[in-house]
């Protein structure tokens, strides 16, 4: 139990050493379980009539050799006792907020785990799909220059093929060509100026349009780019990758189709739908890269050739899982959310 402050005093008329002195006071303090006991424990041993204070005026009394031994020790007990009430004090503040902040009366609950969005699991069985077949994962920035996400892919300022994708520009006084990326295409452009073949890669990320939203169309959404540039790449390469690919997502025995279709940065240029139910969905554009496009990136066009392809991985997990809106994938409803 603490000591109010006048047993203290009491207690060292009665002529207590240090040792004694310093066991009260540790069993004392261990005890000390508020903080209002602990500042009674304060007054009582530290405080200006406290037992120590007391000890320490008590030692005027005794001859100089005497004096300085237990002197010396009655200022290190001191200083030892300040640094124990120290500890103490922070102990019980923490263990005070803590019982004032929890309800230790409600039953446990499971914590809810997380887990990976849908998007990024989608994107993560499509990579690796590549992967195994030799592409390497990279990424590129989300805001991009008009250079790399129009002008390289052989898109000039002026042409209609622009309209194809209703770009976000960033507004800034001083840039008038930054936007948000509307296709993972810009890291074409940007592997090929950094690399020289071969080249085999896969860039997921995020894609932006200045376009309404409905049930397949969101303006943010994924993008799982593919490059490969060697010398002798064919369009039957274009095929079979991308052949094996619907097989590794879609199940072994997919039906795939190729149509015509236009893109400024391939010739020839691809889509490609899978059998779905007996319908054809179409689930990515591709093509072989275009002559300029090799050439922008500083490429012999006459010794390179090579394929790219980009695909949306909402729109393929939306098939897969028979999800009829695009706008749940970022809509954080948890409801959606736990089915994956
Ligand atoms: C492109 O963006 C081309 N860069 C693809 C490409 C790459 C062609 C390389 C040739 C060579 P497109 O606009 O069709 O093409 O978009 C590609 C895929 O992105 C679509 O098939 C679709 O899955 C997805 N996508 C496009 N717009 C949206 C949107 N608003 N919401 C959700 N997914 C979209």
């Amino acid at each position: 139990m603490p000591l109010p402050n006048d047993q203290g005093v009491q207690a060292i008329q009665t002529g207590e050493s240090v040792e004694e002195l310093k066991a009260a006071a540790v069993a004392s303090l261990d005890s000390a379980d508020s903080i209002e006991l602990l500042e009674s424990w304060r007054v009582g041993f530290m405080g200006r009539k406290g037992r120590l204070t007391a000890l320490l005026r008590g030692l005027g009394s005794l001859d100089i050799e005497e004096r300085k031994i237990a002197g010396a020790s009655a200022n290190k007990l001191r200083s030892e006792l300040e640094l124990l009430f120290e500890e103490r004090v922070n102990q019980s503040k923490s263990s005070e907020a803590l019982v004032g902040s929890i309800d230790i009366s409600l039953p446990g609950r499971r914590p809810s785990l997380g887990g990976l969005h849908p998007s990024t699991q989608m994107i993560r069985e499509i990579t690796q799909a590549f992967n195994e077949m030799g592409f390497q994962t990279i990424e590129g920035p989300e805001v991009e220059l008009e250079k790399y996400n129009f002008d390289m892919l052989n898109i000039p300022a002026d042409h209609p093929a622009r309209d194809q994708w209703d770009t976000i520009w960033v507004d800034d006084d001083t840039h008038n060509d930054i936007l948000l990326r509307t296709h993972t295409s810009p890291m074409q452009a940007r592997t090929m100026e950094a690399n020289d073949p071969p080249i085999r890669v896969v860039v997921p990320g995020k894609c932006y349009r200045y376009e309404s939203t409905d049930a397949t169309h969101e303006w943010h959404f994924n993008q799982v780019e593919g490059l490969a540039v060697d010398e002798g790449i064919t369009f039957a390469d274009l095929k079979g990758t991308l052949y094996e690919f619907a097989r590794r997502i879609f199940g072994p025995h997919r039906k795939v189709r190729f149509r015509c279709d236009f893109f400024p940065f391939v010739e020839p240029g691809v889509d490609m739908s899978i059998d779905w139910n007996g319908k054809w969905i179409e689930i990515l554009g591709a093509g072989m890269v275009h002559p300029k496009v090799l050439e922008n990136a500083g490429y012999d066009s006459t010794k390179y050739t090579g394929f790219a392809f980009g695909m949306g991985p909402e729109r393929i997990s939306m098939l897969r899982n028979e999800i009829t809106d695009i706008r749940h994938f970022f809509s954080n409803d948890l409801r959606f959310l736990t089915q994956f």
